[in-house]
């Protein structure tokens, strides 16, 4: 006969397995990218649409200064005298000003600056548990958001080539082993495509709910413990 304690510990084994499994869910395409979050901190400052100032919490070797200026990798928005400059800076702002943002600095060079001095980076946003979204990067946004265009320097440790569908070619790799012509990539491209942009977002926010809710489920039975503990005492 199984007492009431041992199904009771059992059931809280099972959410806590739950809450680990989900919170695996939620951060597996955080690391698969080792480099993502080399360092991070609050954005103080936007000069423009791909420069910004970061006010660093957690730094890398590259990092030399409390407040260091970040130039986004591989794109280029339009200089602030120019027509369309104060848009970019202000699509820049509005996402990025006050908020936490990781950064993936350049390895490539030794220092990881351009000539002015600034960080050359690959930026991720924040998400609800405050972990860095993997995809899509800030430098990515950007040019889809039509705030900036490629520039795909090659004296970096970056491509821009990657920056779509850099999650999945980590969780799904025989996918993108298909040779191009093959009729299967089509197939992949479109699962990717589902997965980056339907099935992901999804994902997470189901696990939220979830979380939430076994979050709710743990709290009441340590209410009931409690009780139990008084009435009994
Ligand atoms: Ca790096
Ligand atoms: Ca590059």
């Amino acid at each position: 006969m199984i007492s009431s304690s041992s199904s009771c510990d059992f059931g809280v084994a099972a959410k806590f397995a739950c809450m680990l499994l989900l919170c695996l869910l939620i951060i597996m395409p955080v690391i698969s990218l080792a480099s993502l979050d080399e360092a991070y901190g609050i954005v103080t400052n936007v000069v423009d649409g791909d420069t910004f100032d970061v006010t660093v919490e957690k730094a890398s070797e590259k990092v030399a200064y409390r407040v260091e200026r970040v130039r986004l990798a591989d794109v280029d928005s339009p200089e602030m005298d120019s027509e369309k400059g104060p848009a970019a800076r202000d699509f820049a702002y509005a996402v990025l000003m006050n908020k936490r943002v990781f950064l993936d600095i350049d390895d490539l060079s030794k220092t990881g600056r351009d000539s002015y001095g600034r960080l050359i980076c690959v930026a991720y946003m924040s998400g609800f548990y405050g972990q860095p979204i993997a995809a899509p990067n800030f430098n990515r946004l950007l040019v889809e958001s039509g705030f900036a265009s490629l520039d795909n320097f090659t004296n970096n440790e970056f491509d821009p080539g990657n920056w779509r569908s850099e999650i999945v070619s980590q969780i799904v790799p025989q996918i993108d082993a298909q040779p191009k012509s093959d009729p299967l990539q089509k197939l992949g491209s479109d699962l990717q495509k589902n997965f980056t942009e339907d099935l992901l977002p999804k994902l997470s926010q189901s696990a939220g709910r979830e979380l939430d809710k076994a979050a709710a489920e743990g709290w009441d039975w340590i209410k009931k413990q409690i009780n139990t503990s008084i009435t009994s005492s």
